[in-house]
């Protein structure tokens, strides 16, 4: 038997990927660009043992059930797969942040479990094997295989696509604050959310137009370590994703989310480099400099609402070790 302890790191995309392609395996239906966060890291655990039982997977000691454990089965049954080989994976999950706290991320919990269910089975597999393995469970985790600013293509001409590193963790002086809203989890899931969004937004197709766009401008200006065209940029694609869903009746914010958002604009408007951006939930993510994290910081935890701030560094991305006992 043997046993891998596998890390990885959330991550929040600068460029938003939001919507699906038309083939199979969660292909995304536009580029994204992330930065992986040093703070929110998923230790996953996983044994790959002999006997015909089932698979099992807990996090943070509670068995998980329903679409999360669907997901991961059918990574199982990949890794599987590719070594030709009977057994069962036993995985433990833990986040070093709340679970219910709304910060739980299907980014670093699959990136985690996808590195860690590889290893343990000695399937030989590259770690862009891993991006993909992980991105077919959730977009999103194929960003956290790898660290610092990292690009997930996606469209109609992308078929399998692995994310690849852009840029290292040390190549931009970024930060990124995360303003906790509430403790509680209940939002509508991205990918339920991505499908109501396509079905029902009439701005469904300005989004799918405009994406590529901001993306391809993103990268120039993360390539020449442009920290204000970035976040600049990066504002600008979540506020786009973000109008497209609410236009279906997809509403992620909340009062606490737009008064920090505000107060963001404000900080902007006096000259302080900061800037937004939101996911699949209330939280705020305010980016700003190395220099100004510490003035940044106090306005955004004064706002009402704010119950406490997360800051992160671009973080290293995912890795392993084969445990000894
Ligand atoms: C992203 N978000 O690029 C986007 C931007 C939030 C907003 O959570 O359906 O959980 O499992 O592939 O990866 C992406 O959603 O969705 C996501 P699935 P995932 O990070």
């Amino acid at each position: 038997m043997s046993r891998v302890r596998a890390t990885a790191r959330s991550n929040i995309a600068l460029s938003k990927y939001w919507g699906k392609s038309s083939h199979a395996g969660n292909v995304p239906a536009v580029p994204s660009l992330s930065v992986t966060l040093s703070s929110l890291v998923t230790t996953t655990d996983v044994e790959f043992a002999s006997g015909a039982r089932g698979d099992a997977l807990t996090l943070d000691g509670v068995r998980v059930e329903g679409a999360g454990f669907e997901k991961a089965q059918r990574l199982f049954d990949e890794v599987r797969a590719h070594i030709g080989r009977e057994g069962r994976f036993v995985a433990s999950s833990h986040n070093d942040f709340p679970t219910a706290s709304g910060l739980a991320s299907s980014a670093s919990g699959f990136a985690a479990l996808a590195l860690g269910a590889v290893r343990a089975a000695e399937a030989p597999l590259d770690d862009a094997s891993v991006s993909r393995l992980a991105r077919r469970a959730s977009g999103s985790a194929a960003r956290s295989v790898f660290g610092g600013f990292v690009e997930l293509l996606g469209g109609e001409d992308e078929h399998d696509p692995a994310a690849t590193q852009v840029r290292g963790p040390e190549h931009m002086p970024l930060r990124v604050l995360v303003a906790v809203t509430t403790e509680l989890a209940k939002d509508t899931a991205s990918t339920k959310g991505m499908e109501l969004t396509a079905a029902k937004s009439p701005f469904y197709g300005a989004w799918l137009d405009v994406a590529p766009r901001i993306h391809r401008e993103l990268r120039r200006a993360v390539e020449r370590a442009d920290l204000e065209a970035t976040c600049e940029l990066a504002e600008r694609s979540a506020l786009a994703m973000h109008a497209s869903a609410m236009a279906a009746g997809i509403v992620y914010v909340s009062g606490a989310t737009l008064a920090a958002l505000r107060e963001v604009h404000a900080m902007r408007r006096e000259g302080l480099p900061a800037w937004a951006t939101i996911d699949a939930g209330p939280h705020l993510k305010v980016l700003t400099s190395a220099d100004a994290l510490a003035v940044v910081t106090a306005r955004v935890a004064a706002v009402p609402g704010v119950l406490r701030v997360i800051t992160n560094a671009p973080g290293e991305g995912a890795t392993w070790e084969r445990v000894v006992e």
